[in-house]
C-alpha cells in the first residue's frame, strides 16, 4: 500500500496533526510524520516533496498556521495530490492560514479541508487510496455506516423527548 507523508510547518502543529496521524492509524494506511518548513527548512522540504513518489508516497497531507504555505510549496515539487489543513493560530483564528493554503493559483492545486480538519484530510488521503483498495472502501463504508447509526439514535432520542 502506499504511504502517506504528514508534513508540519513546526512541532508546534503536532495537536492538529495528531488527528490525522490518529485516523490513520485506525485505518492501518502507513504513514511518515516530518517537520519541514517552506520558510525555515525550504531545502528539506523541496527534497522530500520532488522524491516523495519515488519513495512510495500516495498522497501528501501538508499542515501549516499564519502565512501558510508549506501546503503550495509542495505541491510545486510533487504531482502526488497535497491536502493542506490550515492550522489555527492566535491573531487570525487561522484564517489567515485557510486563506493562504486555500488559494492557490490555477495548476498547482491543494485540496484544503477546514482550519485545523487534520482527521479529515486523513479521510480524504484514505479515500484516494481506496480507489484501488477494496479492502480500505470497505472500511470506508462501514465508518459512514456507524456514523450514521450514531446520528439516528441521537434523533431517536430527541424525538423522544420533545414530541409527545
Ligand atoms: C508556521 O508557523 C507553522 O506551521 C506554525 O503553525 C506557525 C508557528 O510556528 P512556530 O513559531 O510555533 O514554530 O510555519
Amino acid at each position: 500500500m502506499k504511504r502517506i507523508a504528514i508534513i508540519m510547518g513546526s512541532d508546534s502543529d503536532l495537536p492538529v496533526a495528531e488527528k490525522a496521524i490518529n485516523v490513520l492509524a485506525e485505518y492501518g494506511v502507513p504513514y511518515e510524520v516530518h517537520v519541514f518548513s517552506a520558510h525555515r527548512t525550504p531545502v528539506e522540504a523541496k527534497e522530500f516533496s520532488s522524491s516523495a513518489r519515488q519513495n512510495g508516497f500516495g498522497a501528501i497531507i501538508a499542515l501549516a498556521g499564519m502565512a501558510a504555505h508549506l501546503a503550495g510549496a509542495i505541491a510545486a515539487n510533487t504531482t502526488l495530490p497535497v491536502v493542506g489543513v490550515p492550522v489555527k493560530s492566535t491573531n487570525l483564528d487561522g484564517l489567515d492560514a485557510l486563506l493562504s493554503t486555500v488559494q492557490m493559483p490555477t495548476g498547482i492545486p491543494v485540496a484544503t479541508v477546514a482550519i485545523d480538519g487534520a482527521a479529515n484530510a486523513a479521510i480524504l488521503c484514505i479515500q484516494m487510496l481506496a480507489i484501488e483498495d477494496m479492502e480500505l472502501a470497505k472500511k470506508l463504508s462501514a465508518a459512514r455506516a456507524a456514523g450514521a447509526a450514531k446520528v439516528l439514535a441521537r434523533n431517536r432520542a430527541i424525538e423522544q423527548k420533545y414530541n409527545k
